[in-house]
Order: C-alpha cells, then sequence, then structure tokens
C-alpha cells in the first residue's frame, strides 16, 4: 500500500443496484467486509445519467468509484483496488496460475459471458427467435466456464475469487430465464458452484429490489 493511502476511509459506489457491475464492486466490498456508501445513479433514466455524472466515468457506465478523494472507474481497476488496499478475505489468488487462470475467467466472463447470457438471452427474454441467435454462444461461455472450473470448489480453485464475484451477478439474471436449465444440465459442478454462491449473505445484501 502506498504512503498517504487511508483503508479506513469509507469508499463511495456511484451506481444503481440492478446492475451487474455495480454489484460486482458491492460483492468485493461486502466480502471483504468494508463497509461503503451506494449512491444510486441509474443510468437507464430516460435522458441518461446525470450530467455532472460524466465527470466520474466520461463513458457513462456503471459503476464508478471514490475512495478518499481517489475516483476511479471500470469495475477491473476498482475490484483490484479494493482487494489490494482492504484487509479481509484476499480475493486474487497468490499462486501465478491460479491467477492467471482467475484473470482469463474475468476476461470471459466480461466479454463473452455478459453479452451472451443477460442481453444475449435474459434482457431480449420475450423474443424468442433472439434467444435462440444467441443459444450456440451461450453453450461455448458455460462449456469454457465448467471446462476451467473443473473439480474446484470455486470457479478459479479452491477460493472464492474475483472470478466467482462477477460470475455471479451474471448468473442471477440467467438463473431468471427458462434457458438456464436446460443450458446447465450437463454442467453439474456449474450447478454446484451457483447453489453455493447464491446462498452467501454478500448475494443476499446486494439482491437488486425488483
Ligand atoms: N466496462 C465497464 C462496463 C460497465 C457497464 O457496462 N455497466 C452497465 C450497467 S451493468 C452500464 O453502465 N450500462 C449503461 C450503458 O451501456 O449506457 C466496467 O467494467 O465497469
Amino acid at each position: 500500500m502506498r504512503a498517504g493511502v487511508r483503508p479506513a476511509a469509507r469508499p463511495t459506489i456511484f451506481g444503481a443496484a440492478y446492475s451487474v457491475y455495480v454489484r460486482i464492486v458491492r460483492l468485493v466490498l461486502e466480502e471483504k467486509g468494508v463497509p461503503y456508501e451506494h449512491v444510486d445513479i441509474d443510468v437507464l433514466a430516460p435522458g441518461g445519467p446525470p450530467a455532472d455524472y460524466l465527470v466520474r466515468h466520461p463513458f457513462g457506465r456503471i459503476p464508478a468509484f471514490e475512495h478518499d478523494g481517489f475516483r476511479l472507474y471500470e469495475t477491473s481497476a476498482i475490484a483490484r483496488y479494493a482487494d489490494e488496499l482492504f484487509a479481509g478475505l484476499a480475493l486474487q489468488p497468490d499462486d501465478l496460475r491460479l491467477r492467471a487462470r482467475m484473470n482469463q475467467i474475468v476476461s470471459v466472463l466480461d466479454n463473452y459471458v455478459y453479452p451472451t447470457l443477460v442481453w444475449g438471452i435474459y434482457v431480449v427474454r420475450a423474443d424468442e427467435e433472439k434467444v435462440a441467435a444467441a443459444l450456440p454462444k451461450a453453450r461455448t461461455c458455460l462449456a469454457a466456464l465448467a471446462d476451467s472450473m473443473g473439480d474446484a470448489t470455486w470457479l478459479a480453485g479452491p477460493a472464492l475469487s474475483l472470478a466467482d464475484l462477477y460470475a455471479a451477478p451474471m448468473f442471477a439474471y440467467f438463473q431468471r430465464t427458462a434457458e438456464a436449465r436446460p443450458l446447465l444440465s450437463g454442467c453439474d459442478n456449474l450447478r454446484r458452484w451457483w447453489d453455493r454462491m447464491s446462498r452467501r449473505s454478500s448475494m443476499r445484501r446486494t439482491e437488486p429490489t425488483p
């Protein structure tokens, strides 16, 4: 940690509770036991987010984050900053290869799982054609996650990590769709993982209100 950085200062998360990415950052702080402030910024409101929010996030996405005067955006940067600064459960493995695997899974979640399971299936769930078009990629996503997880307890090895906290809010939406059960039927390890993950108190405390 750098001199002058005060972990005791309470961080603030800006963004709506319905957001997958806001929930990832909240899960990181919840799992580490760090108290935080949460300022609701609705990017989906008509007219978009308040104009002054663009000072915090020039691309107008959520979340944005502030800790002791230090402003940050992009979930990957926020999650790693928080994990490395605050005491509590370490969410990145020390082992080089496990950490590389975790980073690979996070990248897969960002680039393929989120667009496919959340936007390609959950968001458009009333449109059968769009859902059908997303199914091949969804199968690839789930097979890749199941394959990299193997027999481990958590997605990236024996300990809970950022990979799990990224995946969980995406799965929470995906699990609400009719496609989840058939798509997961051959992935026993992922089903057991979801059962374990969804029972954590951090998940209950960050549940978006309907
Ligand atoms: N790359 C960003 C992605 C964040 C993101 O996509 N957030 C969504 C909500 S889950 C958002 O702000 N959507 C509003 C929009 O696309 O205009 C990050 O990692 O923080």
